[in-house]
């Protein structure tokens, strides 16, 4: 490549499977040609069957690791996944909000595919307070807008509804993740409170969709990274995940990953 790499930093857990969190951001950064970093928040002692524990970092851990990249390498573009507890919240609000990372994604995770809890319940407020109105972009699904908000989508035209709560939190766009929703389209809604998009997608029936909520965010991160608009970067963060859920495959005996390979799957 020529010119300056562009750079993309996960702030969120590590899967111990491999196929969520901080592997399922870093595999994306490198299939969408951004170079990846990580800030690790928790250490999930985890399967394809579900999450059996974790272990969080602490606080200072997480704000060390963010400053010492962003002093040095320097961060285009960062996202949220898993953040655990209050404390971590508040340590990568004060962080990201001192350093002006401005191009910054939240996809405010609060439960793994299987159901089990990764935010401490007592964390939603902050993440509520000091990390969405950080947010360029939030990348709630259903289940994280009606924890959010309060507002339960159950059809099209609640999204709406659900936007505007959102957008009350402070992001200063939002795309609300209807695949949840009945019907043979998974339709998105993004919106900035002035301009609207709804975007759709074929509906894939397939269970082996962990880390799909992962890696749309890490893909919309890493078109933030190299310049695009909010728009383009969310088309293309569906458009690969397009790709990676058609490309999901089967692991252990419980639920399978998306595949972010199909875009190097032709290499000698
Ligand atoms: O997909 C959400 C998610 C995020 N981060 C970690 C996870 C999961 C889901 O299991 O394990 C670490």
């Amino acid at each position: 490549m020529t010119g300056r790499t562009p750079t993309a930093l996960t702030i969120a857990g590590s899967d111990s499977g491999g196929g969520a969190g901080i592997q399922a951001d870093l595999k994306t950064f490198l299939a969408c040609r951004v170079h990846g970093m990580s800030a690790v928040t928790a250490v999930t002692v985890q399967n394809s069957l579900g999450v059996q524990g974790f272990y969080e970092l602490p606080a200072r851990a997480v704000a060390e690791q963010i400053e010492s990249v962003a002093s040095d390498i320097g961060v285009d573009a960062a996202k949220t996944g898993m953040l655990a507890s209050v404390s971590i919240i508040e340590a990568v609000a004060t962080t990201v909000g001192r350093l002006g990372i401005r191009a910054f994604v939240v996809d405010p995770v609060a439960a793994s595919q299987h159901g089990d809890p990764l935010l401490r319940p007592d964390a939603l407020d902050a993440l509520r307070e000091l990390i969405l109105p950080l947010a360029l972009i939030a990348t709630p699904n259903l289940g994280e807008v009606r924890l959010l908000t309060g507002v339960d989508v159950a059809s099209r035209t609640d999204m709406a509804r659900a936007g505007e709560a959102m957008l009350a939190l402070g992001p200063e766009w939002v795309l609300i993740k209807g695949g949840h929703l009945a019907g043979d389209a998974a339709v998105d809604l993004l919106t900035d409170g002035t301009q609207t998009h709804e975007l759709a997608a074929p509906r894939r029936d397939t269970a082996h969709t962990h880390g799909s909520g992962d890696t749309l965010a890490a893909a919309i991160c890493s078109a933030l990274a190299r310049g695009e608009s909010v728009p383009d970067s969310v088309r293309f963060g569906k458009w690969f995940i397009s790709g990676s859920v058609a490309d999901s495959f089967a692991l252990g005996s419980g639920l399978g990953p998306v595949g972010q390979f199909w875009r190097v799957r032709d290499l000698p």
